[in-house]
């Protein structure tokens, strides 16, 4: 089966799913197999390859040396179009529908599309919205867009349902990437709540117990990047917590 089908199954079930994000800047085989060493030990369900900025792209490589190393599937979640890589098992097709630049809600999609079509793997339309983490992201200020208010639950909720009712598949709710305050479980809770596809959560999660705050809020997959590349061993920790939070 298709990633979104489990992404579907997993949620049918009530159970929750724990992604690990990889920022494939500058990152050696050496750095890769020892996150795959630690994600086999720690059953992460996904690896997220993707960032805002990348400023020497290994992304095919990356991914080969993953697949190479271990089963377990890869999900691209690209800041552009050259992030796109055909070794991955499927692709957020993300729409930055939190943002009003019109380049990321469709412009680089059009740009992008017939290499996106031809490279046979599996598109998952995915709503992206960033929220508000405390203090500007790469992501923000990349996107140069505003983020939604931290605060706004109802900006977030009816964003949220208009994506779901424009036909995409996923909402992924960021804080972005190293975010100070990742996202209050409340606004979670309200935008779980009102949609019934899957909703990733991340940006700035560093505790197993808000991990599993998220979870009990709504969310059904939790992805971690930062907390992993400064304390490794975080992984095992979160992945449980998750694990268990349903
Ligand atoms: C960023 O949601 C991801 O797009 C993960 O964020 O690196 O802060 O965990 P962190």
């Amino acid at each position: 089966a298709g990633i979104y089908q489990k992404f579907m199954d997993q949620k049918k079930t009530g159970k929750k799913a724990f992604a690990v994000l990889i920022d494939p800047d500058k990152m050696s085989d050496a750095d890769i197999d020892r996150i795959v060493d630690h994600a086999l030990q720690a059953r992460v369900d996904y690896f997220f390859v993707g960032g805002s900025l990348v400023v020497v792209n290994t992304v095919d490589q990356n991914i080969q040396r993953i697949k190479s190393r271990c089963d377990i599937p890869v999900v691209l979640f690209p800041g552009s179009p050259s992030q796109v890589s055909k070794y991955a098992d499927a692709l957020f097709y993300l729409s930055l529908i939190s943002g009003r630049n019109p380049e990321l809600l469709i412009g680089q999609h059009v740009i992008s599309a017939a290499m996106v079509r031809s490279s046979g793997l599996e598109i998952m339309p995915t709503g992206y919205m960033v929220i508000d983490g405390g203090a500007p992201t790469s992501v923000s200020y990349i996107a140069n867009t505003a983020p939604i208010p931290a605060d706004k639950d109802n900006i977030a909720l009816c964003t949220a349902m208009a994506g779901e009712m424009l036909g995409l598949r996923l909402i992924y709710m960021d804080a972005g990437s190293g975010a100070k305050n990742p996202i209050q479980e409340n606004m979670i809770r309200r935008v779980a709540g009102s949609i019934a596809v899957p909703l990733i959560v991340g940006g700035g999660i560093r505790t197993p117990e808000k991990a599993a705050a998220n979870c009990k809020a709504g969310a059904d997959v939790i992805v971690v990047g930062n907390a992993i590349e400064k304390d490794i061993h975080l992984m095992q920790a979160l992945s449980e917590a998750v694990h268990q939070s349903c």
